[in-house]
């Protein structure tokens, strides 16, 4: 009766000790006692950047020193991060002062200019605009899929686009089961994904109130086929960034896709029907529960309940989410999906905070010490 008990204790005591590892890896970096970790946030005024302080604060991200940074328009503005106040500062005051990781959300011209000259100072940059993400020498990164491609010497990190993250996180772990062919998307953006100016129009428009125009056409109660500028092939440059992002990120270019992008009078988080053929056959149960397991992934799926992902209840929330889940009949070996995320936050800010936590827990930035 002793033997058994003794076994049994053993046997739970060994669990016991495993689940606490396994809690204690998975929040080392709250753990880690860092000499400094200066946090640069570029563009701390943006719709992005306003969510990236929310972000931060809620997960607690290891910061001993903040620098909030953005135009020289806002230089001065007063900005309060966790009960404190701080005062927005230009972006060379920033790189003088040396952060060790620097969030940028402040558009591709401010990338392209500023991003070297952080790095030139040993910062590491994680980008949130297009400015970076197709150069070859850069890594383009969904911690959840490609974390592991990120090395010390990778001083500027893309962060791929918002409508790209929500569509790979899904992907992924159905191209390494049944390996895509052909992926077709079409998706409904909404007005957050254009910055500030975007969200006023919509609101001016449904108050009834004129404003500055973010768009050529109104908003309110229409569709816009036209997302980011056009390209010379007649896709808009979102469109290709959905052609292009998912296939470095997933390190594979052998699958096709096409897409169209369509801004809606959404507030936030962007959906996506998408249609994927795959080189094998599938069960609908076994890609549900792939699904279902992936980190980050939640599957809401089910017909008699009228349960299905939409954006108003996607909002302030990490997760992407996947319902809608059905055999495409019209062709062998396809699906079609619908995909819903928080633009602002898995499309943009916690994507490019889970980078820095990734960094930091794999000791690839700032000074550490236990
Ligand atoms: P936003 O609301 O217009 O904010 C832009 C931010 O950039 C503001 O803080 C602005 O500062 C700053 N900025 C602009 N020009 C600058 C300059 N010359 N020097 C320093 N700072 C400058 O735009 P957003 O929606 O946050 O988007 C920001 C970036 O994130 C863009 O590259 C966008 O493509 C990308 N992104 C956005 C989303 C999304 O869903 N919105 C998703 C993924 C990626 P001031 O206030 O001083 O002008
Ligand atoms: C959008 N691609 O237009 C933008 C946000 N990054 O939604």
């Amino acid at each position: 009766m002793n033997l058994i008990l003794t076994k049994t204790h053993l046997f739970v005591n060994f669990h016991l000790f495993l689940w606490v590892c396994h809690v204690f890896l998975q929040n080392l970096h709250q753990y880690i006692k860092y000499k400094k970790m200066k946090v640069a946030v570029v563009g701390a005024t943006g719709m992005v950047g306003n969510v990236m302080l929310q972000v931060l604060a809620e997960r607690n991200f290891p910061i001993t020193e903040l620098l909030l940074v953005a135009s020289e328009r806002s230089k001065g503005k007063q900005i309060t991060y966790k009960g404190k106040t701080y005062t927005v500062i230009g972006l060379q005051d920033a790189v003088d002062a040396k952060p060790d990781i620097a969030l940028f959300s402040a558009g591709g011209t401010t990338s392209e200019a500023w991003a070297p000259k952080f790095a030139e100072v040993g910062c590491t940059v994680v980008d949130n605009s297009s400015a970076w993400r197709m150069d070859p020498s850069k890594k383009l990164v969904v911690p959840e899929i490609n974390g592991n491609v990120l090395t010390k010497e990778d001083k500027i990190i893309a962060n791929p686009n918002c409508s790209t993250i929500q569509l790979v996180m899904a992907l992924a772990p159905l191209h390494k089961k049944y390996k895509m062919k052909r992926v077709v998307i079409s998706t409904y953006q909404s007005v957050s994904g254009t910055g500030v100016k975007a969200v006023e129009q919509l609101e001016n428009e449904t108050k009834g109130v004129k404003g500055e125009m973010a768009y050529h056409y109104p908003i309110n109660r229409n569709a816009i086929p036209h997302c980011d500028d056009f390209l010379d092939n007649g896709y808009t440059k979102e469109e290709m960034k959905l052609v292009k992002e998912p296939k470095k990120i997933l390190g594979d270019d052998s699958f096709s896709v096409t897409a169209t992008a369509v801004r809606i009078p959404t507030a936030g988080g962007h959906s996506e029907a998408v249609n994927v053929q795959f080189e094998n056959d599938f069960d609908l149960g076994e890609v549900r529960k792939l699904l279902a397991e992936t980190p980050g992934v939640v599957v809401q799926d089910n017909l008699d309940t009228n349960t299905y992902p939409m954006p108003i209840y996607a909002h302030n929330k990490d997760e992407v989410f996947v319902g809608r889940i059905r055999r495409d009949e019209s062709q062998p070996n396809t699906l079609n999906m619908w995909i819903v995320a928080d633009n602002l936050r898995k499309g943009a800010a916690t994507n490019t905070i889970q980078i820095g936590e990734y960094l930091i827990e794999n000791a690839l930035v700032g000074t550490e010490v236990v």
